[in-house]
């Protein structure tokens, strides 16, 4: 089956208004005017009102967005979106009073998702991941992390990653492939953690990296899973390959993680529900971005907040995203996770805005080239029938409308914006 490309975004795109926190203007936008967008090249050229848009751009194209509001391309900076099976008994066991814990030490949690995922073809698996896909990118969705961690050897971390790399492609969206082979201990290494940690370090990271499939390294630093010296020594074999690193911090207990992440220049820390001062303050000396979870706290009806208000206090960068997985965050929609943000964790709108498009793309290293609308950046952008921009972590439960540009192609026109550049002028 082929699919034609989605027609290009060339143009000027004109009479929208941009969220001004998200939006780097080449001319100051006066308040109230609306805005235009140049693309070129599927390139964002300019930005400011339509009175001062340069006349080379005049021939354009021209795309009435009849005041819709503009945002950057949203991107989910923590995903394990490629497994086989599902864990639906697992929320029913928890629902009956066992802890996550208690159901991974049962044989459940993360190990069960990888003898599924074991078991499934490379096509099972980007049959399986497409649609959750899908429902992310039809939000708005532009550049996505995805991580491996339920193949845990070689040839099925391979297939995991490889899998992401193809979705990518099938989807004109940007991916980031990020190595997690130290997610649980598989089963035939129990009570060998030291041989697998070896095993990571020395033979599956660098096999991987040197296929091109090693984008970052996680770890899941926790008493369930690898302790804080196996997470320094994947960090050293990865520092070793010059690949950066983000770390699954203190998601249920202060292990130290996010300061020793912080020393190796980590992207990120994520959960971070136990986050001490001292891993404040190492992360924010580091410029690591904290990525918050609320999808992973709802599921397992966590109460233990994560330190919102020291956080921003220190002036660390604030991400949000889906944590997308089987067991902990089956969770498909991004903006939800933007309103989870700001009533359980209590994240202002304009920090909920910000956490799922300009930090969340420093979290993946993408900040020169997502999370902004800003000249001379590929053009990822969302354009909403919304009045006010804090409608977007307000309403939840549906799919919003709305016309996405990703990769400087019209990805979706649900607002009917480009199509109707295609009607006879003046009609
Ligand atoms: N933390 C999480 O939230 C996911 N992995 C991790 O390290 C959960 C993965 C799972 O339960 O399958
Ligand atoms: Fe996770």
């Amino acid at each position: 089956m082929t699919q034609l490309p989605p027609p290009s975004a060339d143009g000027i795109w004109h009479h929208l208004r941009p969220v001004p926190e998200l939006t780097v203007f080449d001319e100051p936008l006066p308040a109230g005017e609306p805005a235009c967008v140049v693309v070129q090249d599927a390139t964002v050229r300019w930005v400011g009102p339509a009175t001062a848009l340069p006349a080379t751009y005049a021939d354009l194209p021209r795309h009435d967005a009849r005041g819709a509001l503009a945002t950057p391309g949203l991107v989910d900076c923590h995903t394990h979106l490629v497994y086989g099976g599902q864990r639906a008994n697992e929320f029913a066991m928890r629902l009956a009073g066992a802890t996550y814990e208690e159901v991974a030490q049962a044989g459940g949690g993360i190990v069960s998702s990888v003898k599924a995922t074991r078991e499934a073809s490379e096509d099972e698996l980007f049959a399986l991941a497409a649609p959750r896909l899908q429902a992310l990118l039809d939000e708005g969705v532009c550049a996505i992390e995805i991580k491996s961690g339920y193949g845990l050897a070689l040839e099925h971390e391979r297939k995991q990653l490889r899998v992401a790399r193809r979705l990518g492609t099938a989807f004109g969206v940007t991916v980031r492939t990020t190595f997690l082979g130290a997610h649980a201990l598989p089963p035939e290494y129990a009570g060998r953690s030291q041989d697998y940690t070896d095993l990571v370090c020395t033979e599956m990271l660098p096999a991987l990296a040197a296929e091109g499939l090693v984008d970052a390294v996680d770890v899941f630093c926790e008493r369930i899973a690898f302790t804080l010296a196996e997470t320094e020594q994947v960090f050293q074999a990865a520092q070793q390959l010059g690949i950066p690193v983000k770390l699954h911090a203190e998601q249920l207990s202060d292990m130290g993680g996010a300061a020793l992440a912080a020393r190796y220049g980590a992207l990120s820390c994520d959960h971070i529900e136990h986050l001490s001062q001292g891993g404040i303050a190492a992360m924010k000396a580091a410029g690591t971005v904290a990525v918050l979870l609320p999808g992973a706290y709802y599921t397992l009806r966590d109460t233990h907040l994560p330190p919102i208000a020291q956080l921003r206090e220190a002036g660390v960068p604030m991400a949000v995203s889906t944590d997308h997985n089987p067991g902990t965050s089956p969770a498909l929609s991004l903006l939800l996770m933007a309103n989870m943000a700001c009533t359980l964790f209590r994240l202002t709108v304009p920090e909920a805005l910000a956490g799922i498009t300009t930090h969340a793309a420093r979290a993946l290293g993408l900040q020169d080239t997502h999370g902004l609308i800003a000249a001379g950046r590929p053009a990822h952008f969302v354009l909403w029938p919304l009045g006010d921009a804090a409608e977007l972590a307000y309403w939840y439960g549906h799919k919003p409308a709305c016309t996405i540009v990703r990769q400087g192609r019209v990805a979706a026109d649900g607002l009917g914006i480009h199509t109707h550049q295609e009607a006879p002028h003046g009609a």
